[in-house]
Formats: structure tokens, C-alpha cells, sequence
């Protein structure tokens, strides 16, 4: 079954305080207008599951959708609108800046940019802040439906050389509108959790081994 299917909407947050628990989340980011929510729509086949704006900037605030099998995803603000007033956008530079730089669960962020329109000022600040953090960057260049064949392969080729500075950014080509791409986005994301869940189970299983290591040897176990 695929792993976007049984999206859900969880829950909103306006503030860091009120981030849920969650074991593991991948969010998505880009600029407003890129077109975050229609992929989060298609990837999950639902037609209004997050809003789709034709208003820039409307989407201020953290959406969690529920994965299933405690895995979420993330619609966090977009950024690069115009005429907001200062204090909403000092509002979400803080809330993406703390969110991006402290949320332990967040594996790895699928970044947005309109493929007619790559790798902007901000696109490229994020990616200064993220990459070097070693969490996976996966690009969707989107609305490809917007470009023909051959400019879609240019444009590809282009965004590709300009990442080839980081190990951990890889990029593709996605349509909403088409349904360009779904299955290696899925693929990609899939493979994170996937890890993850690895991740984690090797950690509980050295701690069982631990315990019983302390039991054997009749000690308690003390903090390494
Ligand atoms: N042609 C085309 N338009 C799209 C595509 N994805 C989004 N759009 C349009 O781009 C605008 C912004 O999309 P939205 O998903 O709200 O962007 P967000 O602000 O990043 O969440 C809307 O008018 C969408 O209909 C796509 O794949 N192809
Ligand atoms: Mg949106």
C-alpha cells in the first residue's frame, strides 16, 4: 500500500511549545507558491487534504498530517511572499528557523521549488542552512507540466551541477497537475523512514543488551 494513502490531517501549531511527540516526520518547504500543498495532496491522492492558496502566504502556521505507523508529515510556512506585515514574518522566521534547527523527529525535508523558477536567494539559503546539518534534502522541481521536454531535461541537468557541492541533496522533476514523479518521491521518502525505523530498533536492541549485561554481572547500570 502506499505510504502516503492514509494521510490525515493531526493537528495545527502556531508555536514551537506546542509541537507534538512524534517518533518521526519529513517536512516539506519552499517558497510560498510553490506548490507544497498541491504535492502533499497528490502524493496523498486527496484533493483538499492540505489548502491549496491561490492567495501567497496564507499558510502560516505548522500542518501535521499522520502517516500512520507514527510516521508525519510536515506543511511548514512557506516563505518569500510579499506584503506581510513585520511582525507575522518575524513571527515565522523564528518558527522555521527553531523548528528547522531543534526538532530531533524531523528526518528529512522534501524542498519545493517551481521548476520555471529554481534555486532562488531563499531556495539557496535554506539549503546553506539545512545540507550542512546531514539531514537528506530531497528537491521536487514543480509544476514541470509548465515546461517542455527539453527544457525539463535543461533545467534538471542545470539544478543538478549547482548541487553537486552536497552529498545529500538529490533533486527530480514533479507535476501535480500530471502526476509526474510520484513514485520516486515516494521511493525516497520511504527509504528515510525506513532507516529510521533501522535506526531505532538498533538503538533498543543495544539497550536491551546493555541491561542484560548489567543483570549478568549482578551490577546496576550506570550512565555511560
Ligand atoms: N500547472 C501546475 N500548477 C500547479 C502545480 N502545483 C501547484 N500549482 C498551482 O500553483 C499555485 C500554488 O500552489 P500551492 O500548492 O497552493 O502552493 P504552496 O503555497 O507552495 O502551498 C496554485 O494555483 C496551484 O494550482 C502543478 O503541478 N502544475
Ligand atoms: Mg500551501
Amino acid at each position: 500500500m502506499s505510504l502516503f494513502q492514509n494521510a490525515a490531517f493531526f493537528t495545527t501549531v502556531n508555536h514551537l511549545k506546542d509541537l507534538p511527540d512524534t517518533r518521526a516526520e519529513v517536512a516539506f518547504v519552499g517558497r510560498s507558491n510553490a506548490g507544497k500543498s498541491s504535492a502533499i495532496n497528490t502524493l496523498a491522492n486527496r484533493t483538499r487534504l492540505a489548502y491549496v492558496s491561490k492567495t501567497p502566504g496564507r499558510t502560516q502556521h505548522i500542518n501535521f498530517f499522520d502517516l500512520g505507523q507514527e510516521r508525519f508529515l510536515v506543511d511548514l510556512p512557506g516563505y518569500g511572499f510579499a506584503n506581510v506585515p513585520e511582525a507575522v514574518r518575524a513571527h515565522w522566521v523564528e518558527l522555521l528557523g527553531r523548528y528547522l534547527g531543534e526538532r530531533q523527529s524531523l528526518i528529512g525535508l522534501l524542498l519545493i521549488m517551481d521548476a520555471r523558477h529554481p534555486l532562488k536567494d531563499l531556495d539557496l539559503r535554506m539549503l546553506n542552512y539545512i545540507a550542512p546539518t546531514g539531514r537528506p534534502v530531497h528537491i521536487l522541481l514543480s509544476k514541470a507540466d509548465k515546461l517542455s521536454r527539453q527544457e525539463q531535461t535543461q533545467t534538471l541537468r542545470n539544478v543538478k551541477a549547482e548541487l553537486a557541492q552536497w552529498s545529500n541533496v538529490s533533486v527530480q522533476l514533479f507535476s501535480s497537475l500530471k502526476k509526474q514523479g510520484m513514485d520516486t518521491v515516494e521511493d525516497i521518502v520511504k527509504t528515510w523512514f525506513d532507516a529510521e525505523d533501522a535506526h531505532l530498533a538498533a538503538l533498543m536492541a543495544a539497550a536491551d543488551a546493555d541491561a542484560d549485561d548489567a543483570a549478568a554481572d549482578g551490577s546496576t547500570s550506570a550512565p555511560a
